[in-house]
């Protein structure tokens, strides 16, 4: 008389085996994803900063100015024209109300022109490919210029920028690169929205 055998056979080890592969298979390919995910979402998020940190320059300014004040230099253009409604615009020109301290009597006077516009960037030249390697061919840099500063770059890596009047609502819009997961990059349009005052 035979008695059972102690322990597995060998084809329950084998089915055992498997089944702990296809388990291990499956909770890599979640990380795996999770992963990915992270990766677009921080990708994201280094987007938007950029673009909020461009809006949130650029905004502190244009409060101070009213629709009058504001303006473009269209190319081929030698004076600025004022930022006629509905059109797109690649720099924005504008003058601010300012006033002088102690001196509350007086009715407050005009800013010189600040700028803000494109300008090409040495790491990446006009040459059709995106030589920096950041996702944006022909990149270049948007900078503010404000009377009795140097001028200031305000981002770097942007494919365009753009403000649009609309009533009173000014919407400033930058391009700005987006990594893949993958290395590979995509351009993205961000836009904010923002109330002047008429007049
Ligand atoms: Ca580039
Ligand atoms: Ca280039």
């Amino acid at each position: 008389m035979s008695r059972p055998q102690a322990g597995f056979s060998l084809v329950e080890m084998m089915a055992a085996t498997v089944a702990v592969a296809i388990m291990s298979l499956g909770i890599f390919s979640v990380m795996q994803s999770s992963a990915t995910a992270m990766r677009t979402n921080a990708a994201q998020l280094d987007a938007y900063q950029k673009a909020a940190r461009v809006f949130q320059k650029i905004e502190r300014h244009v409060r101070g100015a009213s629709l009058a004040n504001l303006a473009t230099l269209p190319a081929g253009f030698e004076t600025a024209q004022p930022l006629a409604e509905g059109i797109e615009v690649d720099n924005l020109i504008l003058c601010t109300m300012v006033s002088t301290p102690g001196a509350e009597e007086e009715l407050p006077a005009l800013s010189a022109p600040l700028a803000v516009y494109l300008e090409p960037s040495a790491t990446d030249p006009v040459n059709g490919l995106d030589d920096d390697r950041d996702g944006v061919v022909d990149g270049r840099n948007l900078v503010l210029d404000r009377p009795g500063h140097a001028p200031e770059r305000i981002a770097s890596g942007i494919a365009a920028f753009g403000a649009s009047l609309s009533g009173q609502s000014l919407t400033l819009s930058v391009d700005v690169a987006v990594r893949q997961p993958d290395g590979s990059a995509r351009v993205e349009t961000k836009a904010h929205t923002l109330e002047i005052r008429n007049g």
